[in-house]
């Protein structure tokens, strides 16, 4: 029995000195010092042995067990240690290497368009007036001169939000920004107005290079006593001459809107070729950029203005459309279809 223990000794320290990892470790404790190990086994055994030979061979039992266990902790130690050298090393932190660049965010090219004709009509005098989004029924066409079955509510397809036939005068994301002249008008008077209402408007319609369904629109209104055409001309020239170049042309068109009366469109010379004819411009040699015309009789009362006493122009401009002109691009879809490779040419 005592030689069973040497033997058991010799081949537990040999094995321990080859345990490599923590689990090797385990493996080793298991196999000698567990529950189940093989010293465990003998220290067990020791009760059935004749009486003579229990002192000795407990004893000695007992010393190869404390002494395995100090190899054991003194192996274990060992290993920790080297493990952690190791795991140092391979996760080394490299303190010259240079950070990572923390990229700064800038404005989209919706807000920076918005913000360049908030400043070239700022300077005419002209206030920003925010109007909403969900209108009625009556702001979005009753009211503007296109009582119901209206055709030229045709002109405009629209989201409804709620059912047409059971609604006085049902809800519906805005077509256009004109429902906010009424609403200014309504809030100003008796004084003279000129503003600006900027704000997203809805179409139903079909999406396409040029089309979106839901876009930008700046609209401007400015009433007064003495209020003409020519003021509309002088505005959207000089505004076209800021946005566009200084040497732009603009020629007038007669158009038709229900709620301006006359009604026209204003158009600029092509900014690719300058009105010699191109693809930008159909071969026109001339680009839209706004509806537009003196505010209607029927509009100006619906606000609260007498049109005896009042007159006003008012003109509409899409935001998404100048910028394209501007800037060359010929997708709208690009503006919000989130592509960052698109988005960054504008920071
Ligand atoms: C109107 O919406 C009128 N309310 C404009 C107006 C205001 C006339 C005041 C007279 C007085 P129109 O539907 O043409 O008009 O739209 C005006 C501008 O909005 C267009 O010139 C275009 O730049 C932009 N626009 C219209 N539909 C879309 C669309 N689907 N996607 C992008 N831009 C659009």
């Amino acid at each position: 029995m005592l030689e069973q223990l040497a033997q058991l000794e010799t081949e537990a320290l040999q094995s321990l000195e080859e345990a490599r990892t923590l689990e090797d470790l385990d493996r080793w404790y298991h196999a000698y010092l567990g529950r189940k190990g093989a010293l465990t086994a003998i220290l067990r055994s020791v009760g059935s042995l004749p009486p003579e030979e229990r002192p000795v061979v407990g004893q000695r039992a007992n010393e190869i067990k404390q002494r395995l266990e100090a190899a054991y902790n003194a192996r274990a130690e060992g290993v920790r240690q080297d493990q952690l050298a190791r795991e140092l090393e391979a996760g080394a932190l490299d303190v010259t290497l240079p950070g990572r660049p923390v990229g700064s965010g800038h404005l989209h090219i919706t807000t920076r368009t918005l913000r360049q004709i908030y400043a070239i009509f700022a300077e005419m005098g002209f206030q920003v007036y925010e109007a909403r989004d969900v209108e009625t029924d009556e702001m979005n066409f009753g009211l503007l001169n296109m009582p119901p079955h209206h055709p030229a509510r045709e002109m405009w397809d629209t989201f409804w939000i709620s059912e047409r036939a059971t609604h006085a005068s049902p809800l519906l994301l805005r077509t256009h920004t004109s429902p906010g002249q009424i609403r200014v008008m309504r809030e100003r008077y008796p004084e003279p107005i000129r503003v600006i209402l900027p704000g997203k408007c809805y179409r139903y319609e079909q999406i396409t290079a040029r089309s979106e369904h839901q876009f930008f629109q700046v609209e401007g209104l400015a009433v007064g006593r003495r209020i003409t055409m020519t003021d509309l001309i002088g505005t959207l020239t000089a505004f076209a001459r800021r946005f566009y170049g200084a040497e732009r042309r603009i020629r007038i068109r007669g158009s038709y809107f229900p709620f301006t009366e006359p009604s026209i469109e204003a158009d600029i010379d092509c900014i690719l070729c300058g009105g010699k004819g191109c693809r930008v411009c159909k071969y026109s040699g001339w680009l839209e950029i706004a509806g537009a015309g003196m505010v209607h009789p029927v509009v100006l009362s619906n606000g609260g203005y007498n049109p005896d006493e009042w007159s006003g122009f008012a003109f509409g401009l899409g935001v998404e459309r100048p910028a394209m002109l501007k800037y060359g691009i010929d997708d709208i879809r690009l503006f919000y279809s989130n592509d960052l490779r698109f988005l960054r040419q504008f920071g």
